[in-house]
């Protein structure tokens, strides 16, 4: 099922000479109308008039994290404050956060970005579609709300928390869709099961994004409450939820391309990559009124395949997202990716999707600590057998990481779980007393 067939199913051909007139616009729009990207152009030598091509974009300087924070809150903002009509804003967990603006014609097409990603994900007019991503600043819950509604679902908009009440709803009003990060997703399966209801619920399909869904969790999903997991992207920056989104056939997410151009770049040298390598994703949306962004480096980790797909979208594929450029951890001088750490951890019978990652500073050292819960809290009670796991999980570490470090195996349920992204690293390094 498509939302705007025509734009979906499009020959590549039209899509890159669709893309190539937008890009024009929109740089000339920018350049124009922010003097930010005035500077930035003239000091890099480059004008609108020079890109004449797709491959032109790589003329334009990036932009990054810290440009938007320098430009806080509406210094990027390309119309006057009364053509405004929606403000949404990043955590700003380490600093200001970012804000991102919405002319009328920008939520128009939003709410159809998410409405596509959530049609080919399998969501229908008849569907009750229960929002458990938290209201307010953060773009997840009032994007996928809006294109929702627009589908025709019925839209349910409890917000993120009150678990017991959400599976109560959930029961009574017969919701059919969720909508929530995969680690709340995964919470609230666990207690829909602990309230002895999962098999009463008429749950079929989750739409769930804005942080890394594993394998694990995917599964651990599927077999709590027998519902169809499907993933999509975006970020604030971007717009929100509505860059991309998996098909049916859940083999990678379908990029809107005619609102996004993406490339992939190394991180390192900013080099473009060619069609297939992993790098970071940069994208430059086209269709942006209020709040236009030239070559975002989003610092998430992905490859592009153009390769067509089986349900006849004709957009480019990005894998999920694995990681980011900056999830990476220095310890003791080796560089440590979250996601090495879960590869390791996966493939260990004996334990579950929910794990933290403790940094500490002892004796100028930083040491990690892996706390991870058991399936089955028998197991502590079985000294040799425990420390017989721990201790094939730390050789694995080891192998992998080139590091050693603590694992630490603790009851079932008792890391604490989250309502909104989960919090994998727990940094004490500046806490003396930790
Ligand atoms: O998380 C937007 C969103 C809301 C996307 C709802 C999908 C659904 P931010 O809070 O600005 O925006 O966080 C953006 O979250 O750069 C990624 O690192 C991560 N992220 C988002 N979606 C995914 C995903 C929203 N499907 C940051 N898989 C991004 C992995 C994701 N990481």
């Amino acid at each position: 099922m498509f939302w705007q067939k025509d734009a979906e199913t499009m020959p590549r051909a039209e899509i890159r000479a669709l893309q190539l007139k937008k890009l024009q616009h929109t740089v000339k729009w920018g350049y124009d109308r922010v003097p930010y990207y005035h500077n930035i152009m003239e000091k890099a030598g480059v004008t609108p008039d020079q890109i004449q091509s797709l491959d032109d974009v790589r003329r334009l300087p990036f932009t990054t994290k810290a440009d938007l924070r320098d430009n806080y809150p509406f210094g990027l903002f390309a119309v006057p404050k009364k053509e405004i009509v929606e403000i949404h804003a990043s955590s700003g967990t380490t600093g200001k956060p970012i804000v991102g603006g919405y002319t009328r014609h920008d939520l128009d097409v939003w709410s159809d970005c998410v409405a596509r990603v959530a049609v080919a994900a399998g969501a229908a007019s008849d569907d009750i579609s229960q929002i458990a991503f938290g209201y307010g600043l953060f773009t997840g819950a009032f994007g996928l709300h809006y294109a929702l509604e627009k589908i025709g679902s019925m839209v349910v908009p409890i917000s993120s928390g009150n678990s017991e009440k959400q599976i109560m709803l959930m029961k009574d009003f017969g919701t059919t869709l969720l909508v929530a990060t995969p680690s709340y997703a995964v919470y609230l399966s666990e207690l829909a099961k602990d309230m002895g209801v999962a098999d009463q619920l008429q749950l079929r399909l989750g739409l769930f994004g804005s942080e890394v869904c594993t394998a694990e969790m995917r599964d651990q999903i599927e077999k709590n409450i027998g519902i169809t997991v499907t993933d999509n992207y975006g970020l604030t920056e971007l717009g929100g939820p509505g860059v991309s989104g998996e098909c049916r056939y859940r083999n990678g997410l379908h990029i809107n391309e005619d609102h996004f151009l993406a490339e992939i770049i190394n991180p390192d040298t900013g080099e473009v990559l060619p069609e297939g390598e992993t790098g970071e994703l940069v994208i430059t949306p086209l269709s942006k009124e209020a709040f236009p962004i030239f070559r975002y480096r989003t610092k998430d980790i992905a490859k592009i395949t153009y390769e067509p797909c089986e349900c006849g979208r004709t957009f480019a594929r990005m894998n999920k997202v694995v990681g980011r450029t900056d999830d990476m951890l220095i310890i003791k001088g080796v560089n440590v990716f979250p996601s090495q750490i879960e590869s390791v951890l996966i493939q260990s019978p004996h334990i579950g999707p929910h794990y933290q990652l403790i940094l500490r500073k002892k004796n100028y050292m930083d040491n990690l600590e892996v706390k991870v819960e058991l399936i089955d809290g028998s197991l502590l009670d079985q000294y040799g057998a425990l420390e017989k796991v721990a201790g094939q999980i730390r050789a694995q570490l080891r192998t992998v990481l080139g590091l050693d470090c603590k694992v630490t195996l603790v009851e079932p349920r008792s890391i604490e779980r989250s309502t909104g992204k989960a919090k994998r690293i727990v940094d004490l390094r500046n806490e003396p007393n930790a």
